[in-house]
């Protein structure tokens, strides 16, 4: 190490050694440059130290980071007990109901195209979280970077119209956009939702019970308005029923049952699987189980392929 260094220098090199990302790193080199008096003795330190900055700036040129980028920008990992997914068209309030299901506000406003990224927010039910996912509108040039790949992973398609006169139009054009991806798409029926938003524009009502009569009964149909909080205690209903899933609760034998942490299985899960959920040691290791199940069992004993329902309590015996 050659003499002479000031201070600031023995700063930034520390920082160096806690900084984490390839930009901060990028930034304390270029300071240590700047700080790094110019002699003799300074070369050799000098020279180790732009071959370094020249490797790191060729770091983030590079296609894995890109790709970070554009995976956060144009893709929402799961989280949560399952992933709903708003689309429609600009205003007709995906973010509004969002909003008011997850009470975490999402930017709103009565020009088109307000959404200009993927962003999540997490609705609870109950005693766990559901992923509420907002997206640009239908038309938004992002548009065909996410929604093939959104559509088809999604556990719930929430398709958001705005009460009108054109109710069955726009539905139209919306299945349109989604007819490329149908054969990717799982169980189509179930997962679908047609929020109609803005109930509380009267004036359309008439509009609204034609499109409830000519529309597949495949299709479940859900008025409501984000404005004036109506309807949307159902929606939230909904949307958990329509992800087909059931709460557990584990319990150690000799304590009381851990009812804040219920594990998330799928409806029609039997015992075993949901042993595995929860460790997958269990799957061998797993001799019997005790049962509760409010009003009708008090730990009875039942057996790997005993049938789970909502709210379950489960003692695991190993
Ligand atoms: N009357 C009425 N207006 C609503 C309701 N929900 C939302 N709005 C209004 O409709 C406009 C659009 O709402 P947003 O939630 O931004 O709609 P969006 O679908 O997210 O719009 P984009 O992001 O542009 O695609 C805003 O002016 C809202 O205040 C509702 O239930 N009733
Ligand atoms: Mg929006």
């Amino acid at each position: 190490m050659p003499a002479n260094l000031p201070p600031d220098y023995f700063e930034e090199e520390k920082k160096l050694r806690q900084a984490k990302t390839i930009d901060e790193k990028i930034s304390i080199i270029e300071n240590m440059l700047a700080i790094i008096p110019h002699h003799k003795g300074t070369d050799k330190l000098i020279g180790s130290l732009r071959a370094r900055l020249s490797k790191l700036r060729e770091e983030k040129e590079k296609k894995p980071q890109a790709q970070k980028k554009s995976e956060s920008l144009y893709n929402i990992k799961k989280d949560g007990a399952g992933q709903v997914l708003f689309i429609g068209f600009p205003n007709s309030g995906k973010s509004s109901v969002i909003s008011a299901l997850s009470g975490e506000p999402l930017e709103v406003a009565e020009y088109p195209y307000t959404t200009r990224i993927l962003q999540q927010r997490m609705m609870r039910y109950e005693d766990i979280q559901i992923q509420l996912v907002d997206t640009p509108a239908i038309g938004d040039e992002s548009v065909n970077m996410w929604f093939g790949n959104m559509v088809r992973k999604a556990d719930i398609i929430a398709v958001t119209i705005s009460l009108s006169d054109a109710l069955d139009v726009e539905f139209e054009l919306i299945l349109e956009e989604l007819k490329p991806h149908a054969p990717y798409l799982q169980k189509t029926a179930q997962r679908f939702l047609i929020i109609v938003n803005k109930l509380d524009l009267v004036e359309y009502k008439k509009y609204l019970d034609e499109f409830e009569k000519q529309i597949d009964s495949k299709y479940t149909v859900v008025p409501v308005s984000a404005k004036n909080d109506v309807n949307l205690h159902q929606l939230k209903n909904l949307i958990f029923n329509s992800l087909e899933i059931i709460r557990v609760y584990s319990k150690v034998p000799g304590k009381k049952p851990d009812l804040d942490a219920p594990f998330v299985v799928k409806k029609g899960s039997n015992l075993l699987d949901c042993a595995g959920k929860i460790h997958k040691d269990f799957i061998e290791k797993l001799r019997y189980a005790k049962l509760w199940r409010k009003g009708k069992l008090d730990g009875m004993m039942v057996s790997r392929d005993f049938i789970l329902e909502d709210k379950d309590i489960i003692e695991f015996h190993l």
